[in-house]
C-alpha cells in the first residue's frame, strides 16, 4: 500500500531531507474491507434458482414445488471460465431468492435442492459454486435474501421466530463453505426485518467472516460496508461520493439522492455498489435471448458505475441448464477486451508534466502517468488547487479520460476540470468536465474526440491539497462501440 511504502523510506533515513511527508487523511476513509472491495471493479452476480424454472417469474411466491427445480448441465466451473476470460474476479450467487428455496441442503427447511429432482435430492449449488471459485481464484460471495416468501406461508411466522431461522441459515453459509467475501442483504420486501434483527444476523457474519464485505440496506444500513446506489439501472449520480451520512434519512427523495450521489463531507464512509443485470430480468429466460446488453451498452454501464467511484455487480443468470448462455459470456468477455484496449494505452504516458503546484520530492506530478498506482502526486497542505500541463510528444486525438484519487486520504478534490490546447497557452476546456466534482476510486468521461498537443488537469477545489494517483487520455476502443 502506498502510505506503507512512504512510511518504510522515512524509517530507513530516506524521510526527512529526502522525501516530502505524506499527507494526512481528511474525513472518513475507507476499512480494508472497502479497499479491496473496489479493487474488484466487477463483481459477478448469478441469480440461479427455482424461479429460473419457471416461465418468466423473477420474484417467486413461496409456492412453486421444490421438484422442478433440475438443471440438466449444472457446471459452475463454466460460469468461472467465463469470469476469467471477463477479467471479473469475485462472484455472487442467490443461495436463497425472495421465494425462499435454498440451493443448499440447510438442516433448518424441507424447500430446497434436497427436496428437488436434481441429482435425486443430493446436490448442493453452493459447494458447486464455492469450490468452482476456490479452484479458480474467484472471491466468493453469497446472497441470502433476508425476505422469504415461503417461510412467511408458515401459519407460526413471526419476525421474531424467523430471526432465528435465518440465523441458523446464515450461519450454515458463514462456516461450512470457506472464505465468503461478500455477503448480501436486498432490502425488497424486507421492511419488517428492524436493525435488531440484523445485529444478531451481524455478528454471524463478522465473528465467522472478518473480511467479508456486507452490502446494507435500509435496516441493515447501519452495518454496511458498502451502499445501494440506488437505482437497478447502472447510473451512479454525478458527483458519486462514497461517503454518506450514517443515519438513515426519512426524505424519500433525500434517501434516493443520498444512495445514488453520497453525501459530501458525510459522516461514514459507505460507498455505492452499482446491481445491475445482463438481461431485462434478475433469472434466466429464454424468451430475452435476444434482449441481452451488447458490449456497448455494458460499457456505458461501466462508464456510469466503475467510472463513477463505484463497483459494478453485474448479473449473469444461468439457464435452464445450469450453464451461462453463450451471447452473455460473448459480451462480458468482449467488454474486457475493449476495457483493456482502451485504457492499455495512454496517450499522456510519453508526456511532459509540468506544474507550479505539488508537495515535493516523493510526489511529483508525472507520478500520475508512471502507471503505478502506488505512487501519488500531491499538493502542499493548505492549497486546493492544482495546475498539472502534460506536453505530449505529438498531437493525439482522444475521446476518453480517466482520474483516480488516494482514496486511503479520504474525498479531497471537490471540483476539477480538463482543458487542451495547441500551443500551451489558450486552453479550452472539455466541456463533459467543466461541472466534474467527485473522484474517488476511478473517474471517467467520455466526449467528443479532441485532437491536442497539450492537456491540463486542473483541480479547481477540495476539502483538502489533492491526492491523485492515475491521470490518462484515452482513445475508446472500436469493440465498445
Ligand atoms: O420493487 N422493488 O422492490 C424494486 C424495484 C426496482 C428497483 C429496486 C427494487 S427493491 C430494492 O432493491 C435494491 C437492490 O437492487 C435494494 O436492496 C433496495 O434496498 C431495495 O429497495
Amino acid at each position: 500500500m502506498k502510505l506503507k511504502t512512504l512510511a518504510i523510506a522515512s524509517l530507513l533515513g530516506l524521510g526527512a531531507q529526502a522525501f516530502a511527508q505524506a499527507p494526512a487523511p481528511y474525513g472518513p476513509v475507507p476499512n480494508d474491507r472497502q479497499l479491496e472491495w473496489y479493487d474488484r471493479e466487477i463483481i459477478a452476480f448469478f441469480h440461479f434458482g427455482i424461479n429460473t424454472f419457471e416461465d418468466f417469474v423473477n420474484e417467486g411466491d413461496g409456492k412453486a414445488p421444490a421438484a422442478i427445480f433440475n438443471p440438466t448441465q449444472l457446471d459452475c466451473l463454466q460460469w468461472m471460465e467465463t469470469l476469467k476470460n471477463a477479467g471479473i474476479p469475485a462472484a455472487i450467487l442467490t443461495a436463497k431468492h425472495a421465494d425462499g428455496f435454498c440451493l443448499w441442503p440447510s438442516r433448518y427447511t424441507d424447500y430446497g435442492v434436497k427436496n428437488s429432482a436434481w441429482k435425486n435430492g443430493k446436490g448442493d449449488v453452493v459447494r458447486e459454486f464455492t469450490d468452482a471459485c476456490e479452484e479458480t481464484g474467484i472471491k466468493a460471495g453469497i446472497y441470502l435474501g433476508p425476505h422469504d416468501r415461503h417461510e412467511h406461508l408458515h401459519p407460526d411466522y413471526t419476525p421474531q421466530r424467523y430471526k432465528d431461522y435465518y440465523a441458523n441459515q446464515l450461519r450454515e453459509l458463514m462456516t461450512d463453505y470457506g472464505k465468503i467475501w461478500e455477503t448480501w442483504w436486498d432490502g425488497a420486501g424486507a421492511d419488517e426485518l428492524t436493525t435488531p434483527l440484523y445485529t444478531e444476523w451481524y455478528k454471524i457474519v463478522r465473528d465467522n467472516q472478518p473480511d467479508c464485505v456486507i452490502f446494507g440496506t435500509k435496516n441493515s444500513y447501519p452495518f454496511a460496508d458498502v451502499r445501494w446506489m440506488g437505482n437497478e439501472a447502472g447510473h451512479c449520480g454525478d458527483p458519486c461520493w462514497a461517503t454518506t451520512d450514517s443515519i438513515a434519512i426519512r426524505d424519500e427523495a433525500a434517501y434516493y439522492d443520498a444512495l445514488n450521489q453520497g453525501v459530501l463531507n458525510g459522516n461514514a464512509y459507505i460507498p455505492a455498489e452499482t446491481d445491475v443485470s445482463i438481461r431485462p430480468s434478475w433469472f434466466y429466460h429464454s424468451e430475452e435471448d435476444g434482449r441481452v446488453k451488447t458490449p456497448a451498452e455494458l460499457w456505458d454501464i461501466y462508464c456510469t458505475s466503475v467510472g463513477r467511484n463505484s463497483v459494478l455487480l453485474l448479473n449473469l443468470p444461468p439457464d435452464r441448464r445450469g450453464l451461462l448462455h453463450p451471447v452473455d459470456s460473448l459480451n462480458v468477455v468482449t467488454l474486457r477486451k475493449g476495457l483493456d484496449e482502451t485504457f492499455g494505452n495512454n496517450l499522456l504516458s510519453k508526456a511532459k508534466v509540468s506544474s507550479a503546484a505539488g508537495r515535493g520530492k516523493g510526489f511529483e506530478p508525472r507520478l500520475l502517468i508512471d502507471g503505478d498506482s502506488k505512487t501519488y502526486f500531491a499538493g502542499k497542505d493548505g492549497v486546493k488547487g492544482a495546475d498539472i500541463i502534460f506536453k505530449l510528444p505529438k498531437q493525439e486525438t482522444f475521446d476518453c479520460l480517466m482520474l483516480q484519487e488516494v482514496i486511503e486520504l479520504g474525498h479531497r478534490t471537490t471540483a476539477w476540470c480538463v482543458d487542451y490546447s495547441d500551443n500551451g497557452r489558450d486552453w479550452t476546456t472539455i466541456p463533459e468536465t467543466a461541472g466534474c466534482q467527485s473522484v474517488g476510486h476511478k473517474w471517467i468521461v467520455r466526449f467528443k474526440p479532441v485532437t491536442a498537443r497539450y492537456v491540463r488537469l486542473r483541480i479547481k477545489d477540495g476539502n483538502a491539497s489533492p491526492a491523485l494517483h492515475t491521470f490518462g487520455i484515452y482513445r475508446q476502443s472500436e469493440l465498445l462501440k
